[in-house]
Parts: C-alpha cells; structure tokens; sequence
C-alpha cells in the first residue's frame, strides 16, 4: 500500500489478472468510449445473447427526452442470466446463496436449480393470466422467491415493480394504482433482526382493497405464520409451483420493452415511477459489474442492500447473474444477532468482494473492531460502497479495520434513474481518496454547471452535477407521465441529464458528491422527498403546516427535522407527537419517521407566502450564524422562536 497526501494506492490481490490493470489502460479506453461511443456500446452490448441484433445504437434526442438503445434488438433478461450459462456447462455453479435472518438458516439454489424454479414460476404467472408488458407488484422481504419472481416476469415479458418490504399498505396502494399492476406477489410473514413477524400479508390484503386492477396475490410461506387466504383472489406460491411445467419458453422481447418500473422519490410529494427497458438496462448493469467490481470466474460476490432498491435490482441480481457471478442475497440485518453479523457472513461463505452502504459502517464502527476482527475475512479481496456520501472516518476505518489495508473501497456514485454506477474507482488501477467516487466510468460524460447552465471548464470546480449524452443503462420515462420525466431531468439545463446532485472536481480531474440539491433526503440510504413527509405529517388532523429538512446524523447520514404549525387552538402534547410519527409510519413507513419534531407557533414564510426552506435547513444543521438575509420574511420574529426552541 502506498499513501501519498490522503490518497491510497492499496494493493490489489488480483491486480495481475483485473480486467483494467493500469491507469492508461482506462484513459484509452475512456477516451475510444467517447470518441467512438456508439461502436464502443455495440462492442459492449456482445457481452449479451440476442436473438436478433439491433438496428441502431443509440437514438437520443434530450429536447424530448427521447432514448433509445439497440432499437430493433431482441433479447430475453432471464435467458441472459440463467440458461446461456447453463448451456455454456455450468449448470451446477451456485447462483445464488441466501443467508436468512437467523444464523442457522440458508440456501443455495445453483443456475440449473434458479432455471427450473424461474421457470415454474413464470408458468403460474401465465397460468393467471399475466401477458407481456402487464405490471406485477413485487412486496417481500429478502427471500429467495423475491429473486425469482422478478426473473420470472423477466422470462414472459412481465414488467415488475418491486415495492420495498418497509412500506406501508398505504404506500403500497398508490404504487401500484399508479401502474395499474395485475398481480401482488407477497409473503406471510417477514423476518428482519429481532422482528419474527412483519405482517406482509396483511399489509397486502389492505393496500389490495383499494387495488381495482389487482387480480391475485400470490403467497410465499416463509414463516408460516396464520394468514388469511381470500378464496379465488389469494393463492400459495408453493402450491400453485406444484401445478406447473418447468420449462417455459423466454420470450424475445425488444431491447426497447419496459423491463422494470421502481419508485423512488422526488421533489413533489408523489413518487416517480422510474422505468427501465431490456437490452440498454442489461447491457449497462451487466458491464459494469464486470468492471468495478472485477468480478471473477469463482468468486463470491455480496451487496448487502435491499432489493426494494435499485442497488438490490442491479447489483444482487441483474448484474451478477448475467456474469455468471454467485451472489449472496441476506434477509437480516447488520445487528443481528450481534454487530458483527457482516463478517461472521463473509467467513461462512467466503465472501470476496462485498459492497454496502456507509450508514452501516458508520453502525457498525461505533461497537468496536472486535466485532469484526474475530471474524476471518481473508477471504475478501474488495470493498465497495453506495447510497451516499461516505465520509473519511468511515472510509478509513472500513479501509483498515475491515480490509486490512489489502483491499481497494469503490465508492460508486450512481442513482435509481442512472440504472448503474456512473463514477466510480476501478479497483486495480485508480488512486483513491476517502470521500470522492473519482472517476467517471466508460462511456459517461459528467459536467459541473453553473446554476445558469454554464459548464465549468479546468479543475478544480464546483457546482450541479449533470451528464452529458446517453448511457444504456439510462431511465428511459417516469410511469405514465413523460412530461414529468422531461421536467425534472431535462428541462433545467438543455442537453443535459441534471442528476440533482452537487459535485466538486478537484485538480485531478476526481469528482466529489456533495449531496442532493433539490428537496430529497437521504435518511441511512434511503432516498425519502421532504414533500412526501410533509404531506403525511399534514394528513394529521391536528396539524396546519409542516416543513421537513435534513439535519447532519451521525449513523443515518441524513436524520429528519420536521417543522410543525398545529391548528389554531390545539396544544401540542405527547399524544399529538405520537399520532403524528404514527401517521409517518402508516402513510409512507417507518424508515420516513421523523427524528426530530419542533412544534412551532408559525413557519419562517417570504410576503408571497412562500416557506423559506434555507432558514430552516440551517436551524436543522445548527448553524445559526448564517441564517443570512431574514429581511425579505414577512415576520422576522418567527425565525427567533424557531431558533431559541430547536431541538
Ligand atoms: C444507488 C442509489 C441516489 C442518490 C444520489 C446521491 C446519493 C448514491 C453515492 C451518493 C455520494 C455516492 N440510488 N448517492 N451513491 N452520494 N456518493 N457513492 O443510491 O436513487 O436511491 O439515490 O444517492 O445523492 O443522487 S438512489
């Protein structure tokens, strides 16, 4: 290892064999990607088996935030992921390994076993009636199903929207009315840390009473717990398994189909129903698996995220699998049964390259290295990141006490719209620096503007992320409303992708993520819209006004600060302190609670009546000092009482 000024040149176990070894490898082939981008893509996109090969690359057009990659190609996602491997001999390889929330339980399924249950399951879906391009709700927690049904709706041309198991009915509901989805696949019960018993089922059999398109749910046992069953609307995954063939012809679907739909959230208080389509998606997520985490024939891979999260869509499954990857997929939590459950994982499956968010280290760093040190991780060769910024006391205590100065951090900057990681170390080859994703991955043009639209041109700068040009893996439309896709993306700063993200380059040429500069939160990775809070804080009957920010958190990142006005008359107390969180946690979920509630006589509001949000921001960070210019308030005697109260 060699550190020079705060940057690391670590040693790399298989540096000799990467897949980029030096610094000049990437800049040659970073610059062809650019000079010659679409024969690098249709290079690139031979990584994959189409049935038909595509008419043009790409057709991108951002005035309409029109894309289109391998237009006129034919392919099939679960084909790509499972059978060409089996047909290539490796049948036997292990796919996938589930590790359940309880120590003594896991599971193996190898690509000849993911086949026949991928398979089986796709004929049920078909078997009740689900064609091509019809929705399919996805609400689990991480079990082994959850993994087959969306590769299962993959291999009949099904368009799957996975709804992250902490949701709530209500949350569940308006997602799936939002893409009007056919079928609900779903669990009895789940399993999360100390929690034995998530009430999945009821969550569904709620949010599916007020569901019109929803024809079945679909019932996965895992605990076993009692559920009720509605006759001829409810049916249980094990028997309906029963019932079916194992084999199931994938359709050829056209590279430019809906893949998937997943929400994520805004600056409005509804969510977007981010859409991605077949070959670019696959093409983009299966590549740059293969890159960043250099993944090798043999080796086991683990990301420890959700796959009620894109991270989980692209880098659990899509990626790994259609690089013939084995890949861990966990149903628990890092704290469970102890803090050091991360490592006593890698030991016991002999994980090589493991990727996780920076609000779990910074958890985990807080019980001490004996949690981890007991543990032998000599298996590990790399180590990643993703979510958020990580900052250098996280980054170096992972660096040192989890990979023993041996293994290269890839910290990856990418979004749920990105499809894949667009900055990005490469692990045998760039220097790193705690904190910067550095560079951009191949094919990807980051620029830094002016809030006016101007590129800022030399190093070093500061300003609004955005990308220039397209990218396979690129959303391609919010569900159902294409003016909103173009609003939000395109229509700030023309022929360019603006990612809401702020960035500082520095003289090297490294790119820093500065955070979210729109009104979206980052609350221990999960991507939460203030609007979203406000408004089910709102739904209170007790509450007049509500205004959410961000405030600095220690393990979460980003912790919740939410502003409260009650209506005229109404005292606050305990009880209307507790209702509110209640309906937090009834209308989105618990990861939305908010940590901190400030009752308020009145919100700091500009003449026009507009809440003037960058007080706020900077009440919730502490810094009282720069509250700057109150002069424009209607009444500037709010912000006093707002400070002198802070909690
Ligand atoms: C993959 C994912 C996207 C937002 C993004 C950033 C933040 C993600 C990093 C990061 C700094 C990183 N998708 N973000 N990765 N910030 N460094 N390596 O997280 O759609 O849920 O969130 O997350 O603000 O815009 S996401």
């Amino acid at each position: 290892m060699v550190i020079l000024n705060n940057v690391f040149q670590p040693s790399y176990r298989d540096a000799d064999k990467a897949h980029i070894g030096s610094m000049d490898q990437y800049h040659k082939l970073y610059e062809q990607s650019i000079q010659d981008n679409e024969g690098f893509w249709a290079e690139q996109a031979e990584r994959l088996h189409w049935y038909k090969k595509w008419d043009t690359i790409k057709e991108v057009d951002y005035t309409k935030a029109a894309i289109k990659w391998y237009e006129g190609g034919q392919l099939n996602v679960s084909y790509n992921c499972i059978d060409r491997h089996i047909e290539a001999g490796h049948g036997d390889q292990t796919a996938l390994i589930w590790e359940g929330n309880n120590p003594d339980e896991d599971r193996s399924l190898t690509y000849n076993d993911l086949l026949s249950e991928v398979s089986k399951f796709a004929n049920v879906l078909k078997a009740h009636g689900v064609r091509k391009g019809d929705r399919v709700c996805i609400y689990m927690q991480m079990i082994p199903e959850l993994a087959i049904a969306m590769l299962a709706c993959t291999r009949i041309g099904a368009v799957h929207s996975i709804v992250f198991g902490a949701f709530s009915s209500d949350a569940l509901r308006d997602r799936i009315n939002d893409s009007s989805c056919k079928v609900l696949i779903t669990q009895d019960t789940g399993v999360r840390g100390t929690k034995q018993d998530i009430p999945m089922k009821v969550h569904g059999d709620h949010a599916v009473a007020k569901t019109p398109s929803i024809e079945h749910i679909i019932v996965v046992k895992r605990t076993g717990a009692d559920v009720e069953m509605q006759n001829g609307r409810d049916l249980w995954w094990h028997e309906e398994m029963e019932k079916v063939d194992s084999n199931c012809d994938p359709e050829h679907m056209g590279a430019e189909d809906p893949l998937f739909i997943l929400y994520t959230s805004g600056s409005t208080g509804q969510p977007k129903g981010v859409m991605h389509t077949t070959g670019g998606y696959l093409v983009y997520a299966s590549m740059t698996h293969h890159y960043v985490f250099d993944y090798q024939p043999g080796d086991i891979y683990w990301c420890t995220a959700d796959i009620g999260w894109v991270t989980g869509h692209s880098y659990i499954v899509y990626g790994p699998l259609s690089n013939r990857a084995t890949t861990i997929m966990f149903e628990g939590v890092p704290n469970y049964p102890d803090f050091g459950r991360f490592w006593q994982v890698c030991e016991k499956h002999k994980v090589n390259i493991f990727y996780t968010a920076p609000t779990a280290l910074r958890a985990l760093m807080r019980e001490g290295d004996d949690f981890v040190t007991k543990h032998d991780r000599s298996s590990i060769k790399l180590l990643g990141t993703v979510g958020e910024p990580i900052k250098e006391p996280e980054w170096t205590w992972y660096y040192n006490v989890v990979g023993e100065q041996n293994c290269p951090i890839v910290d990856t900057w990418w979004q749920t719209e990105t499809g894949g990681i667009l900055i990005t170390p490469l692990p045998a080859c760039t220097p790193l620096k705690p904190g910067s994703a550095t560079y951009p991955f191949f094919g990807i043009q980051p620029v830094i503007l002016t809030p006016e639209g101007e590129e800022i041109d030399g190093n070093p700068a500061e300003g609004l992320l955005a990308i220039k040009d397209s990218w396979p893996g690129q959303m391609r439309t919010i569900y159902g409303d294409h003016k909103r896709f173009f609003d939000t993306y395109f229509a700030m700063f023309r022929n360019y992708y603006f990612t809401g993200d702020g960035a500082k380059r520095d003289e090297d040429g490294c790119y820093w993520i500065t955070g979210r500069v729109d009104d979206v939160l980052n609350v221990s990775g999960h991507r939460l819209g203030t609007a979203e809070v406000e408004g089910a804080i709102g739904a209170h009957e007790a509450v007049a006004e509500a205004a959410v920010v961000g405030f600095p958190h220690d393990i979460k990142g980003q912790g919740i600060y939410a502003f409260v006005t009650l209506m005229a008359g109404v005292e606050a107390n305990d009880d209307i302190l507790g209702g509110i969180k209640q309906k937090v946690r009834d209308l989105i979920g618990p990861h939305a609670t908010p940590d901190k509630i400030q009752f308020a006589p009145a919100l700091p509001k500009t003449r026009s009546g507009k809440i003037m949000r960058r007080i706020l921001r900077k009440i919730g960070e502490n810094e009282l000092d720069s509250l700057g210019d109150t002069s424009t308030l209607a009444e500037p005697a709010v912000v006093d009482d707002l400070v002198k109260n802070r909690k």
